[in-house]
């Protein structure tokens, strides 16, 4: 069965999935058994990898060292057409649908092609939206874009209307990595009722009670990157959290 279908799967059951987005730039191969046993007593199945900015060349090792210590899935979630390597499972073919640099709407993606052409990665089109997190985030400045204001709820549900009626198979609510605060549940929620596709929630979660807020509003998906990368023992955190393990 595809990651998709499982991804699917699980939104019916209304209980989402925990991610872990790891930096290839902030991460290297050799402390990668000790995070790997961490996360294995945690709750989180799903290692998202990538970001903004990401040197040429360490992605690839760094996904090959993970998928040699673990069987949990690696989704690419690359700032870049360099971030790219058959080494993952997943691919989340990513549209900037908050900004309107055609760059990171289509000209990334078209670069991908030939790359893509023979690769067995699964490829799911995720609508990517960019809302406010309170700060200026290393998204905003290598995108040149402008999040969606929280205030604007029309803006922000009309637009992940549109990556679905685009074809984006996932959509992902983003506050920035680092955010001050991450996306409030009313705009979680509001996304949830407005498309049928599952939706991944991540920016700025840095605390239990952040995340018992994004678990309360539905998200289908979380991802917590910094909290990790500060603290390798957040992971115990997590323990009696109601997360799905489906995959
Ligand atoms: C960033 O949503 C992810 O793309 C995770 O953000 O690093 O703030 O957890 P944090």
């Amino acid at each position: 069965m595809s990651y998709y279908n499982l991804l699917i799967q699980n939104k019916e059951k209304n209980t989402p999935l925990l991610a872990v987005l790891i930096d290839p730039d902030k991460m290297n191969v050799k402390q990668v058994p000790a995070f790997v046993e961490k996360m294995h007593k945690s709750p989180v199945s799903i290692i998202l990898v990538g970001g903004s900015t990401v040197l040429k060349g360490v992605t690839e090792p760094l996904v090959k060292a993970l998928k040699k210590h673990t069987q949990n899935p690696v989704f690419l979630f690359p700032g870049d057409v360099n971030q790219l390597t058959n080494e993952a499972d997943v691919l989340l073919f990513l549209m900037l649908l908050s900004g309107r640099n055609p760059e990171y709407l289509i000209g990334q993606q078209i670069a991908s092609v030939p790359f893509l052409r023979d690769s067995a990665l699964e490829v799911i089109s995720t609508g990517y939206i960019l809302l406010d997190g309170g700060k200026e985030t290393a998204t905003m400045k290598v995108t040149h874009t402008h999040p969606l204001p929280l205030t604007d709820i029309q803006l922000i549900k009309d637009t992940a209307k549109a990556g679905e009626l685009i074809g984006n198979k996932l959509l992902y609510l983003e506050a920035g990595s680092g955010a001050n605060h991450p996306v409030p549940s009313e705009v979680i929620n509001a996304v949830r009722e407005e498309v049928s596709i599952p939706v991944i929630v991540g920016g700025g979660i840095r605390t239990e009670a952040a995340l018992l807020e994004a678990i309360k509003s539905k998200a289908d998906m979380i991802v917590i990157g910094t909290a990790f990368e500060q603290d390798i023992n957040f992971f115990e955190t997590l323990q009696n959290l109601v997360i799905s393990k489906t995959i």
